[in-house]
């Protein structure tokens, strides 16, 4: 392999090789050289013979490519380069070959831009160039930024939205939105190997927990722009079983909302009283009863929040249409249910 053959070449330090370091990158050193088959590109090497490889022969064959000016920033080092048909454009790499691009011809064909000053401004790359047309400007480049919960709370047979804010580095780019709700690895996939439904929507995408069993499931979101940039982020959605933890022996009331009780409509005559049975099977869990009394309630009483744990009771009075709101929360934080009023 190449590779090979240029680590072997530059152990005895023999004529034109001469490696300068680009820096140490996800656990490996990047560095230019040439060698006879690529010219003058952009390696890595993990320090061992078979660990040392070209990254990419960004000037096809024996022409060089010549990267230089090395600047780092939120996993990428950005750089410049010549392949041959833009001139000398600002390129970047996050360390793989698919993840080596041009980031934009500024002066259009085989023009260079003159890429200077490049600069961590606010967590994006700013930099001057000259697009042979307007002088010497400002640009800025990088991948879309995600902000997204990371964590999820979710009753079963509830759904949750998942709402991250997405935004490009340059505003108006488009953008391209790719799920992954299932776990399984792969974004994007609709209709029937979607098993967490389609992870092609944009901010309206739920996760339903009728999809799923209890349990905690890893989700991610991919965005990706026309430039070659994405970012990727992760984020956990526990769902729990909370189906019958709230019950009404010998009430009359119907339950609307999901099996588990969101809201619980009480009419007729008698008590109602709500067991919260929590403590043998669910020790993380509290059950918050909103908006009922103490020993009494009626629809014009508002106390607040009464949480039970571990079996505790409530009991309603009778007479009228009450609604009881009834939410399940860890007692670490996170609410599962969050009612709709
Ligand atoms: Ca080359
Ligand atoms: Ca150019
Ligand atoms: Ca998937």
């Amino acid at each position: 392999m190449a590779g090979t053959s240029l680590f072997l070449d530059l152990t005895p330090g023999t004529n034109s090789s001469y490696p300068v370091t680009m820096g140490f990158f996800n656990g490996k050193q990047l560095f230019q050289a040439s060698s006879p088959e690529a010219g003058n590109e952009l390696w890595l090497t993990d320090g061992t013979v078979t660990g040392t490889q070209l990254l990419l022969d960004i000037n096809p064959g024996p022409a060089d490519s010549s990267p230089t000016s090395r600047f780092y920033l939120d996993g990428r080092m950005y750089f410049l380069a010549d392949d041959g048909v833009h001139g000398r454009e600002l390129w970047t790499t996050n360390g793989t070959a698919g993840g080596t691009f041009l980031v934009a011809d500024i002066a259009a064909g085989p023009q260079s831009s003159n890429v200077m000053n490049m600069t961590n401004v606010g967590g994006q790359l700013w930099f001057t160039a000259n697009d042979g047309i307007n002088g010497v400007s400002w640009y800025k480049a990088g991948p879309p930024k995600i902000a997204m919960q990371t964590q999820y709370y979710l009753s079963d047979h509830w759904q949750v939205p998942l709402a991250p804010a997405v935004s490009a580095t340059v505003p108006g780019t488009p953008l391209t939105w790719e799920w992954d709700l299932d776990g399984d690895g792969v974004f994007a996939e609709s209709g029937a190997g979607a098993l967490g439904g389609d992870e092609t929507k944009r901010d309206d995408a739920v996760f339903s927990s009728d999809l799923f069993t209890s349990g905690q499931r890893t989700i991610a979101l991919r965005v990706r722009d026309a430039d070659g940039f994405s970012r990727t982020v992760s984020s956990t959605v526990r769902i729990n079983d909370i189906s019958g933890l709230a019950t009404a022996p010998g009430g009359h009331y119907t339950m609307t909302g999901p099996a588990g009780g969101q809201v619980l409509s009480i009419g007729g005559s008698g008590g109602v009283t709500f067991n919260a049975d929590l403590g043998a099977t669910r020790p993380n869990l509290a059950l918050v009863v909103e908006a009922a009394g103490s020993a009494t309630f009626n629809s014009t009483q508002r106390l607040g929040r009464i949480s039970l744990q571990s079996g505790g009771r409530i009991t309603v009075a009778p007479g009228g249409d009450k609604v009881v709101v009834t939410t399940v929360i860890e007692t670490a934080g996170g609410a599962y249910d969050r009612p709709a009023r």
